[in-house]
């Protein structure tokens, strides 16, 4: 693994840094606004006083920080592999490169001793589990991983209830940030209640600070951060689109690993671009809270 003399320098000097997947920028948005959002999420890390770690693999070698020539790559090289925790090992074997989904990126991230982390919506359970059980590897990573993951939720197209209970079954804890519901990735809320609540990114780093002191299971603290119901897309167009994407998806057979793009690529074209720009507006308002919550877990 190698990780960038920037980020090296910062966690050995106690400066905050956030951690940001590839995942998103490779197969999650479409290009070339890709490669503007990739900078411009470095950018807002940078802004909160941190310093940003993307993380994927290049080369067969697992990178914990990225110049530009290694964003570029991610987000324009064709047929790039979507790596797990479980496609790390290959992939390093084989010399190839791939972004890395939340679960590849917390771990290689916790590796390297990033301890926030910032992201759109995790994976989680899939509707119609009963008949694929499609769960997320996002889930059992984030059950054995000391990393706290600031994201707007999971995604709506998955089963947002079941995937609540398998993140209480493994242990994760879940706060909402200022608020009682989980948020619903393009919307603000999912409706789903959470149990827990914190106002400020000091709290967050103090719950991270008790993590650490009952030193129990190395379990990760995911806190869940609406985006703004402004910004929000339109609660009626996303639940009609998204039908329609569930009911292609089934009839031309996608499943596994290619579910998660087609669906995201199928609401943006659906909504006419709106899924992308609240899908935006989501990671933005993300990206900036981790910063907050390094920079004030650095300065405890
Ligand atoms: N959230 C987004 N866009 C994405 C993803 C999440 O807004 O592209 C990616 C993340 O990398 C997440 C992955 O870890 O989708 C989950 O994929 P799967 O369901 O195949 O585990
Ligand atoms: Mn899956």
């Amino acid at each position: 693994m190698r990780v960038s003399d920037e980020v090296a320098e910062a966690l050995a000097t106690g400066r905050p840094v956030v951690a940001l997947e590839s995942t998103i920028i490779s197969h999650g948005l479409p290009q070339p606004r890709n490669l503007q959002v990739a900078l411009e999420l470095e950018d807002i890390v940078r802004q909160a006083g941190a310093v940003p770690a993307t993380v994927a693999v290049l080369d067969g070698v697992p990178r914990v920080g990225l110049d530009k020539d290694g964003l570029e790559r991610i987000a324009t090289e064709p047929g790039l592999r979507k790596l797990g925790f479980r496609d790390l090992a290959p992939a390093a074997a084989l010399g190839l490169s791939g972004a890395t989904t939340v679960s590849g990126t917390s771990f290689l991230a916790a590796r390297a001793g990033v301890r926030v982390f910032a992201t759109g919506g995790l994976g989680g359970v899939h509707r119609g589990w009963t008949a694929v059980q499609d769960e997320s590897a996002d889930i059992d990573t984030l059950s054995r991983t000391r990393i706290t993951v600031v994201c707007a939720g999971v995604k709506s197209i998955l089963d947002v209830p079941a995937t609540l209970q398998r993140l209480e079954t493994k242990q994760v804890t879940v706060v909402g940030y200022r608020t009682d519901e989980f948020p619903g990735f393009y919307l603000h809320s999912s409706g789903e209640p959470v149990d827990w609540r914190i106002e400020t990114p000091q709290e967050a780093a103090g719950i991270m600070r008790a993590q650490d002191a009952l030193a129990g299971l190395e379990t990760a603290l995911i806190v869940a951060n609406p985006v703004p119901a402004d910004l929000q897309l339109d609660p009626g167009l996303h639940d009609r689109v998204l039908a329609e994407g569930l009911r292609a998806a089934e009839e031309r057979g996608i499943t596994g690993q290619a579910i998660t793009p087609f669906l995201l690529e199928y609401l943006v074209e659906g909504t006419g671009g709106a899924s992308l720009e609240a899908n935006l507006a989501a990671v933005r308002g993300n990206t900036r809270l981790a910063g907050e919550i390094a920079a004030s877990w650095a300065a405890g």
